[in-house]
């Protein structure tokens, strides 16, 4: 997991952010989708990816995210179109307290394929700790 810091190109108009493969997004996108109108208290994920690398960004809006890349879960708050969080394969992740107006824009690194998901923790857990060994 990795928090990248985008350059903002801003003038008296406002603000802009460009993304582009092996500039600031460390793969070849093939896939975008965006998260919103997520209702109150309810939470996303729970679930890894076998091959799927992506870059996660709250474009409006603030979320937390629970990362486990085999080593314990880590905690924290995406809550700016400024930064995104580069979320690697075999990485479980949870989203919880979404606020109501988060949009989450997801940039990733292959088509949707339901068999790359892992939803079982403790199988995740094992896969994971054979890539940290
Ligand atoms: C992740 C977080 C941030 C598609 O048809 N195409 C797609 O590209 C995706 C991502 C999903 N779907 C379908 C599959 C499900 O019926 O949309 C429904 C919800 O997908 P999912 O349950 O995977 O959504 P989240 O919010 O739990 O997780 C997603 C990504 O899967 C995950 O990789 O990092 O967003």
């Amino acid at each position: 997991m990795e928090i990248i810091n985008f350059d903002v190109y801003g003038d008296d108009r406002g603000s802009l952010i460009s993304l582009e493969h092996f500039k600031n997004i460390p793969f070849n996108i093939k896939r975008v989708y965006y998260i919103f109108n997520t209702s109150s208290g309810v939470s996303r994920g729970f679930h890894a990816h076998i091959n799927l690398r992506q870059v996660v960004i709250a474009i409006k809006g603030k979320c937390d995210f629970h990362i486990d890349e085999g080593r314990g879960m880590e905690v924290f708050t995406l809550n700016s179109p400024c930064r995104g969080v580069y979320i690697d394969k075999l990485t479980w992740r949870e989203m919880h307290n979404f606020s109501d107006d988060c949009i989450l824009m997801v940039l990733a690194s292959e088509n949707y394929d339901p068999s790359d998901y892992i939803t079982n923790y403790e199988e995740f857990k094992g896969m994971a700790n054979v890539k940290v060994r």
